[in-house]
C-alpha cells in the first residue's frame, strides 16, 4: 500500500538527478496583513489540500500565482519562498499577475468559459476572445518562469488544472529536451458534442496533446478527451496504449482518481483538540441531542447547494416527526465573487435558508444553520465528527474530496455519506447512499433513510469504504503519477 514513506523513497532514489516541478493556480499558502502583522493561511481547494503532502515529501518546487496582499514581503527577489511557513521544507516561487491578467485568465477565460464548458450544470460559457489572449498570455508569463528556474538542469514538470492547457506546448516549445510534463485535469472532461462548442478547441486540445502524460480522474473522462480528439484533431488514437500520436509525439491518457491523506487525517481526528472542538461546536448551534446533517462546499454552481437545501426542505414538509431534532449544518465558503453568477448563487442560497427557517423554525430550533466563514482543519474534522450524515449533492464533479474526508474522518464507524451519483467519487464509495441531486423526492427519502439507518449497517457500510479509501490514499495517487512519469526518457 502506498505510504508517505514509499512516495518519499520513490522520489529520494529516482528523482535526485533532476528537478521536480509543480504548477498550479492556487497558491498552497498565502501571506496576508492583519493588524499591521504579516500572517499565513493555507490555500483552501482540492488542489491545495491533496498536493501539499506530496511535496512536503520531496523537496520539491511549487510554482503559483501570488495573490496574497503580503505575498511580496517575504519572497526573494525571484519571487520564491520556503513553506510551509512553520515547517519549511519545499519551495514555492510566486508569479505575479496584474488585475487585468487575473480578470482574462482567471475569472475570464478559465472560469467563464473551461469550468462551465467541462461540467454538466447547464451553465452558459461566456467567450470573449481578450480573455482568451490573456490566458495565453499568463501562460506564456508562467512558462517563462518555470524555464528561468531550470538552466541546464532537465525536469519533470507536472501540471495542475485547467487554468494552464497551453502551458506544456509553451514549455516544450523553449526547451524540448529538458522537460517531461504530465498534465492532471481536476474537473470533468465532457462528451464531444457539448466541447465542440469551444471556439478556441483545436488550440486547447493542441495545448494538452504537448504532454507527455495527461490524467483525469475516472476512465469516463478519459473516454470523452479520446473521443474529441478523435473527432477534432488528426491524430492516431493508440487504443491498445491508450494513447494519441501526433506528429510522432506520444501523450499517454490513464485515470488516476485523487483521494486524501487517510493516515494524516486519521492521526489527527482523534486528538483532544477535535473533541474540543466538536463539544464547542455543538454549544454555539445547539446541536445537543440533536441529530446533525452536514455540508462542506465552496459555494459553486457545479456543487448543487440550492438543490440540497430544496431537498432539506421537503425532507421537513414530509416528516414533521424531525421538527427540533434534526439539524442541517452547512459551511459554505465564498469563491470566484467577481462573476455574476456566484453572486446570484449567493442570493438565492440566502433566500433558500431564510424561507426553510421561516416556514419551520420554532422556539429555539431552526432547521438550517449556514456558516460563511472558512474552517480550520481541527474545525472541518469535528464538524464532520459531530454528524449523523454528510451530504455532497454535486451536479457534476471531478471527483469531491469532501467525501472522502469525511469517510476518513469516521474511525468511529458511525455517520454516512449521502453522495450524488454524479460525482467521481461515487465511482469508489458505492456503499454511500447515492441519490440524483435532480430528483428532490428522491434525494430527500436519501436524506431520511440515512438519518434512519440501523447502527450495524451505518457500521458495515463505513468500514467497507474506509477500507477502499485507506488503499486508494492521495499517496496512492501521487505515486502512480509519478511512477509513470519516471518511466518516460528525456530526447537526446
Ligand atoms: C476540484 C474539483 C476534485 C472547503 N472549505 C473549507 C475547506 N475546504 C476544502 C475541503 C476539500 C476541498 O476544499 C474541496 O475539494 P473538492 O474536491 O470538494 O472540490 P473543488 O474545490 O471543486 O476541487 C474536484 C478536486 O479539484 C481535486 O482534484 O475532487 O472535483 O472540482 O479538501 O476540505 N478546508 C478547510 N476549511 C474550509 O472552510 N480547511
Amino acid at each position: 500500500m502506498w505510504q508517505k514513506e514509499n512516495l518519499q523513497n520513490l522520489i529520494k532514489d529516482k528523482m535526485k538527478d533532476y528537478l521536480f516541478i509543480v504548477v498550479s493556480n492556487r497558491e498552497p499558502y498565502v501571506h496576508v496583513r492583519k493588524k499591521g502583522n504579516i500572517e499565513w493561511i493555507r490555500g483552501i481547494g482540492g488542489v491545495t489540500s491533496a498536493l501539499d503532502p506530496v511535496m512536503q515529501s520531496c523537496d520539491g518546487l511549487w510554482v503559483a500565482y501570488g495573490h496574497g496582499d503580503a505575498d511580496r514581503d517575504v519572497t526573494d527577489s525571484k519571487g520564491k519562498v520556503r513553506v510551509p511557513p512553520d515547517q519549511p521544507s519545499y519551495t514555492l516561487k510566486r508569479v505575479w499577475l496584474t488585475k487585468e491578467e487575473e480578470q482574462g485568465y482567471y475569472y475570464g477565460y478559465a472560469n467563464e468559459v473551461l469550468w462551465p464548458l467541462c461540467h454538466m450544470a447547464f451553465e452558459r460559457p461566456i467567450f470573449r476572445s481578450e480573455d482568451w489572449e490573456c490566458y495565453k498570455r499568463v501562460n506564456e508569463k508562467f512558462a517563462q518562469a518555470i524555464i528561468d528556474e531550470i538552466g541546464d538542469r532537465k525536469a519533470f514538470v507536472w501540471i495542475q488544472d485547467y487554468h494552464f492547457c497551453l502551458l506544456p506546448k509553451y514549455l516544450k516549445q523553449k526547451a524540448p529536451r529538458q522537460i517531461i510534463t504530465a498534465h492532471f485535469w481536476h474537473i470533468p472532461w465532457p462528451c464531444h458534442e457539448a466541447f465542440r462548442i469551444c471556439p478556441q478547441k483545436k488550440e486547447i486540445l493542441e495545448g494538452l496533446l504537448s504532454n507527455d502524460l495527461l490524467g483525469f480522474h475516472i476512465r469516463q473522462h478519459c473516454n470523452n478527451f479520446l473521443e474529441t480528439i478523435d473527432r477534432e484533431i488528426e491524430s492516431k488514437i493508440d487504443r491498445e496504449r491508450v494513447s494519441i500520436i501526433k506528429n510522432d509525439h506520444e501523450t499517454l491518457i490513464r485515470p488516476y482518481p485523487i483521494s486524501v491523506d487517510f493516515t494524516g487525517i486519521n492521526e489527527v481526528v482523534n486528538s483532544v483538540a477535535v473533541q474540543e472542538k466538536a463539544d464547542a461546536l455543538i454549544q454555539e448551534f445547539e446541536l445537543s441531542e440533536r441529530q446533525v446533517l452536514v455540508g462542506l462546499d465552496r459555494i459553486d454552481y457545479t456543487k448543487g447547494l440550492p438543490d440540497k437545501l430544496r431537498a432539506i426542505d421537503r425532507l421537513f414538509a414530509k416528516h414533521s416527526e424531525l421538527y427540533g431534532k434534526v439539524v442541517f449544518l452547512q459551511i459554505g465558503v465564498i469563491t470566484r465573487l467577481h462573476i455574476k453568477k456566484y453572486k446570484e448563487l449567493n442570493d438565492e442560497i440566502n433566500a433558500l435558508v431564510e424561507e426553510i427557517n421561516w416556514k419551520y423554525a420554532v422556539s429555539h430550533w431552526k432547521p438550517v444553520v449556514f456558516v460563511r466563514r472558512q474552517f480550520s482543519l481541527i474545525e472541518l474534522l469535528a464538524l464532520y465528527r459531530i454528524s449523523t450524515a454528510a451530504i455532497v449533492s454535486s451536479l457534476h464533479d471531478g471527483m469531491n474530496l469532501v467525501a472522502k474526508e469525511y469517510i476518513s474522518s469516521r474511525s468511529d464507524h458511525k455517520g454516512m455519506l449521502i453522495l450524488s451519483q454524479f460525482t467521481g467519487a461515487a465511482r469508489e464509495l458505492t456503499d454511500a447512499v447515492l441519490i440524483n441531486p435532480y430528483d428532490c423526492d428522491e434525494f430527500s427519502e436519501g436524506i431520511f433513510q440515512a438519518l434512519n439507518l440501523t447502527e450495524d449497517d451505518r457500521n458495515k457500510r463505513m468500514i467497507k469504504m474506509r477500507k477502499i479509501i485507506h488503499e486508494n490514499n492521495i499517496y496512492h495517487w501521487a505515486g502512480k503519477i509519478i511512477s509513470e512519469l519516471l518511466e518516460f526518457e528525456f530526447r537526446d
